[in-house]
């Protein structure tokens, strides 16, 4: 098996995460990515497989899948366990609707912070206009973070195992503390949480990785982990 993955892409990471859980063997390439040029050039497997041009692609002899949320539900299917999606219907639609919830409703205001760490000159007044759209979706993230905070009352993750929702949702909070998004700390049981997920050993890896990542592609950034390291 082979993962087209990137240095920096939080969807191939959530991949990753999965492979890791359930032990799976598998190889990874790193498609080229920069701040300042993005995924190019394309890698060839995601040419070629993936009508969207994007990461994560994966590649299992003469199948191929993209997306990472067909591919989680695919390792799922290959290797039930350890199960990452809970057992019963209800429960598993609800996994399913909190990781698009992850990936689509909160990635939106997470990308107004992603030019704070793409390098090089901005104008002051763009800077300005940013910051401005920024601080409005900060606003946005926190009302997210009451909503996860509230969905985990009692609970060590969404479901009575760490799963697919656990993992969509953490790297979306991971990333938007790298972009120096507001303070988690006020929402008790989302931080607990936060604590005992980044403590996984395929969690710690991807964070490791990432921080490397971002000391060798990104630009600082003001407020960047202000819970913790
Ligand atoms: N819904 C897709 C999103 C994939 C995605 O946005 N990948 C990004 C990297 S994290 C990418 O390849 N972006 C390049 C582009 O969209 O041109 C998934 O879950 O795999």
């Amino acid at each position: 098996m082979k993962l087209i993955s990137a240095a920096l892409s939080l969807f191939a990471k959530k991949v990753e995460i999965a492979l890791a859980e359930k032990a799976i063997d598998c190889q990874r390439e790193l498609a080229a990515f920069s701040q300042t040029a993005g995924y190019s050039p394309r890698h060839p497997d995601v040419l070629a497989h993936n009508p969207k041009r994007q990461v994560p692609v994966l590649i299992d002899g003469d199948f191929v899948l993209y997306d990472s949320t067909v591919i989680i539900e695919y390792l799922e299917d290959l290797k039930p366990s350890p199960p990452l999606y809970p057992t019963s219907p209800r429960e598993r639609a609800r996994c399913r609707l909190l990781e698009l919830y992850a990936d689509e409703v909160i990635l939106a205001p997470l990308k107004e912070l992603m030019h704070r760490n793409e390098p090089g000159a901005k104008s002051r007044a763009d800077w300005a206009a940013r910051e401005e759209t920024a601080k409005a979706a900060e606003a946005v993230l926190e009302n997210c973070y009451r909503k996860i905070d509230a969905d985990l009352a009692g609970r060590n993750y969404f479901f009575s195992d760490f799963g697919a929702a656990d993992i969509a949702v953490y790297l979306q909070l991971f990333y938007a503390q790298r972009l120096g998004g507001p303070s988690m700390k006020p929402f008790a049981n989302l931080w607990r949480w936060y604590q005992r997920v980044k403590a996984r050993p395929s969690v710690a890896l991807v964070i490791k990785e990432t921080l490397a990542a971002d000391a060798k592609l990104s630009a600082p950034v003001d407020g960047a982990f202000k819970d913790s390291p």
